[in-house]
């Protein structure tokens, strides 16, 4: 009782300083340092998923990761927080409730906890003097970093994050992620973009770099200006996918220094030439693929499937290309589309179920350089029917209690509806694509 009475005490006596922080100066509740966008742009496709998971969300198998919490970490954001992130600042990881506190923790990955030093709750106060308390910010620091540390060990000893999964519903492990990328996989919803650098080449046409963009082209002093039949030109190929037939325009992000070094020859599947004609470029530009030297609007018709050829052929040596744009839309906006490659990994369960051949499925892609995305998590079910719940995604063996978009799973996949969810799920890299190995872990795989 003491306890709870000095705790209510020392509450008080933080709020009435905080309170006078926030007369003094209100920005200082307003994180004068932006955090890292990219990590934040992890939240917004867990946050839908998580809002249904309170009570569990973060929780390895076992494990109450809100209970630790609430005995951890909490109790020191709402003596020291509050003022702010009991309100109005998020997130809001000093409310009363420890599943709200826990959620916008875990939801905004301000905790780490395969690399505990590096947590944002940690970083803000060592590195950014973030509202420190007593003046001190790497105690200060310390005392979070010491109450994270606290959550994962007894998180471990409870069964849930931490290294060594022991699950025996546990799968094999991927390759490595960059191995299982599908090169001629890209993303299309009528749109597909794709570097250059990908290209099949024909000599004198190179690959080289302008000060970090990787472009191909024909250097100056190989031939000019050469005809679309001329067998001396330099030649690029390139393949690429697409889901549906239709009308298609083609753009280029080129570098068309002069006159003389701005055009190509460009045709797909072996049809008609298109003689391109980019215009001069200050540095890279995007261009629409036209015709002729009067630059006539030009459409490719392109069936769907896969294998498709996009020539470029050297006109005027010197124009460089680094980017393709192919689509149907409009109103595409040219720099937003995105050339990531996406991978589908196929888990054979059939060791785990007694021999039955039943796959777990999902897709990924590289997301930005701090996460992968997957989606569409799927069962190939033979006819059967496959009660599953709480799927747990392992990154080199390890379960981050921050991917837990999937661990709310609990649900009876059938060949009717084999879909284990239909949300996405931002995944912190753990040593890149290069390294790093996917497994699944499941609270329960049974047949039905
Ligand atoms: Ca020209
Ligand atoms: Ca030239």
């Amino acid at each position: 009782m003491t306890k709870l009475v000095a705790f209510i005490k020392s509450r008080k006596f933080m709020v009435i300083v905080c309170l006078g922080f926030l007369l003094g100066g209100y920005t200082h509740c307003v994180n004068p340092v932006a955090t890292p966008k990219k990590k934040e742009l992890a939240m917004t496709d867990n946050s839908q998923s998580n809002s249904n998971s309170s009570n569990n969300s973060g929780s390895g198998s076992g494990a109450d990761s809100v209970a630790i919490f609430a005995a951890t970490l909490h109790p020191i954001t709402q003596m020291r927080c509050i003022p702010c992130h009991n309100s109005f600042q998020q997130p809001l990881h000093a409310v009363t409730d420890p599943n709200q506190a826990h959620e916008a923790i875990m939801g905004s990955f301000k905790v780490n906890f395969d690399n505990v030093s590096s947590s944002r709750m940690v970083a803000k106060l060592r590195d950014e003097n973030h509202n420190c308390w007593t003046g001190d910010c790497n105690a200060d620091s310390v005392e979070i970093e010491n109450a994270i540390n606290d959550w994962k060990s007894q998180m471990e000893q409870q069964g849930g994050g931490g290294n060594n999964n022991t699950n025996s519903n546990t799968t094999s492990e991927s390759n490595y992620l960059a191995l299982e990328l599908d090169p001629n996989n890209a993303m299309d919803n009528g749109t597909i973009g794709f570097m250059t650098e990908g290209a099949t080449l024909v000599a004198p046409m190179v690959q080289g770099d302008d000060n970090g963009t990787t472009y191909i082209g024909v250097p100056n002093g190989n031939g000019g200006l050469l005809q679309n039949n001329n067998n001396a030109a330099g030649i690029g190929y390139l393949q690429f996918n697409l889901s549906a037939s239709d009308s298609y325009k083609i753009y280029g992000l080129v570098n068309s220094p002069t006159g003389s070094d701005d055009s190509f020859h460009i045709r797909v599947n072996q049809g008609a030439y298109a003689e391109w004609h980019t215009g001069v470029t200050s540095g890279y530009e995007w261009r629409e693929v036209t015709d002729t030297s009067a630059m006539n609007p030009t459409n490719f018709f392109i069936p769907a499937g896969n294998g498709h050829n996009l020539e470029v052929r050297q006109r005027e040596d010197g124009t460089k290309i680094a980017k393709v744009v192919i689509t149907n839309d409009p109103n595409v906006n040219l720099e937003d589309v995105s050339g990531a490659l996406i991978g589908t990994l196929t888990y054979d369960l059939s060791a785990i179920l007694g021999g039955v051949a039943v796959q777990f499925q999902i897709d990924f892609q590289e997301f930005d350089m701090y996460s992968y995305k997957f989606s569409n998590p799927r069962f190939v079910l033979n006819g059967r029917s496959v009660r599953v719940k709480n799927i747990q995604l392992l990154v080199n063996n390890s379960f981050n209690p921050q991917h837990s978009t999937y661990t709310i799973v609990d649900k009876v996949v059938s060949p009717a509806n084999p879909s284990a969810s239909d949300f996405s799920m931002i995944v912190l890299k753990d040593q890149g694509l290069q390294f790093d190995r996917i497994s699944f872990a499941f609270e329960t795989l049974e047949l039905q």
